[in-house]
């Protein structure tokens, strides 16, 4: 089987361990790309020359040309500036969009059959801009937030509960922002339900509601807690590890289940925007979207995620994007 390639754009703090993960998985070849001189060739030789030690062999590429980016099968993009402490994503917005158009023709011109994976934030903006200006088909074009945010979640309950986090199934739904949606009715251990977990460890329905509700406010603001704790730059690691299980589930068409921001076409009621919500990923992109039937309270707080998405999209317009 011909060996798959992975294209980074964006070879900063996230392209570099997403590079180093390929890597380790031998998941595909890999071309970093970035605008700055020598440094994704600095990035890819330094990974390459662990190779021997970890026992990979794949092709590691740093470049500044868009032209080997061609024959890739999946493209992820980081390219654009993180937050700074007190900033929130939206504030990056007029910066990195100018970033994610010039990123769009790039792709376009050079690897116009690729599956894209997007994680420049404001992500649910950064993703609909990639699709407007390279006019891929919608389902070929994917944001990653809900795989990471559901994963802090996911920590969270771990550690609450004393459990192994493998054992956690919690998802999260909605724009990748503070208003997203934490899906605590359906948060199990192993199918049983996380918040009986709660009312048994606590006796008392009204603590678990509390303790829950405290869980699902540190997940709204998870990156903002790490952002506050390194002071320069935002979380790497774990939005890497997010977009390698996406990756991973579209080169190995495995048909997983992924929170994901992908195109709505009158899914959960929303037309022609792109949201996360759970998504069956395989070789052709986001393949079906699952339909989860949300009570009162929790179709409210989606649709409360889903104007702050449109009204970012509508300020990415105004700002002539
Ligand atoms: P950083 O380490 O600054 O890397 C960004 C890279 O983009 C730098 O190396 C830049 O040189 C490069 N770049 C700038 N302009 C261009 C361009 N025109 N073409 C190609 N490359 C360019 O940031 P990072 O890797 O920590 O984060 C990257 C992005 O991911 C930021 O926008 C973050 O806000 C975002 N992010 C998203 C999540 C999600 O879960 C969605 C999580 C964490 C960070």
């Amino acid at each position: 089987m011909a060996k798959k390639k992975i294209a980074l754009i964006g070879g900063g703090q996230i392209g570099g361990v997403l590079a180093q993960l390929i890597g380790l998985r031998e998941l595909a070849d890999v071309v970093l790309f970035d605008i700055v001189e020598d440094m994704p060739q600095g990035k890819t030789l330094d990974i390459a020359e662990a190779s021997r030690v970890d026992g990979f062999d794949v092709s590691l590429k740093g470049t500044n040309s868009y032209k080997d980016i061609a024959g890739s099968d999946v493209v992820i993009i980081t390219a654009g500036l993180p937050r700074k402490p007190g900033m929130s994503r939206d504030d990056l917005l007029t910066t990195n969009a100018k970033i994610m158009k010039s990123v769009a023709e790039g792709v376009k011109e050079n690897a116009p059959d690729a599956i894209v994976i997007i994680i420049s934030n404001p992500l649910d903006a950064m993703v609909t801009l990639f699709q407007k200006v390279s006019g891929f088909a919608h389902h070929k074009v994917i944001g990653q937030a809900g795989v990471l945010d559901s994963s802090r979640f996911s920590t969270f309950i771990a550690w609450e509960l004393g459990v192994s986090v493998k054992d956690i199934n919690a998802m999260v739904l909605g724009g990748h922002g503070d208003t997203m949606v934490p899906l605590v009715r359906y948060a199990n251990v192993n199918g049983v339900p996380v918040m009986e977990l709660l009312e048994r460890k606590y006796g008392d329905a009204a603590k678990a509601k509390e303790v829950m509700d405290a869980m699902v406010q540190r997940t709204k603001m998870a990156g903002g807690e790490v952002v506050k704790l390194l002071k320069t730059g935002s979380a790497f690691y774990s939005p890497a590890s997010s977009a390698i299980a996406m990756a991973e589930a579209i080169l190995g068409d495995q048909k997983r289940v992924l929170a994901s921001c992908v195109y709505l076409n009158g899914e959960y009621g929303v037309n022609g925007y792109y949201v996360g919500v759970p998504a069956v990923l395989g070789e052709n992109g986001c393949e079906k979207i699952l339909e989860v039937t949300l009570n009162d309270e929790e179709q409210a707080a989606f649709d409360n995620s889903v104007s702050a998405v449109t009204n970012l999209v509508a300020d990415m317009e105004r700002l002539g994007f």
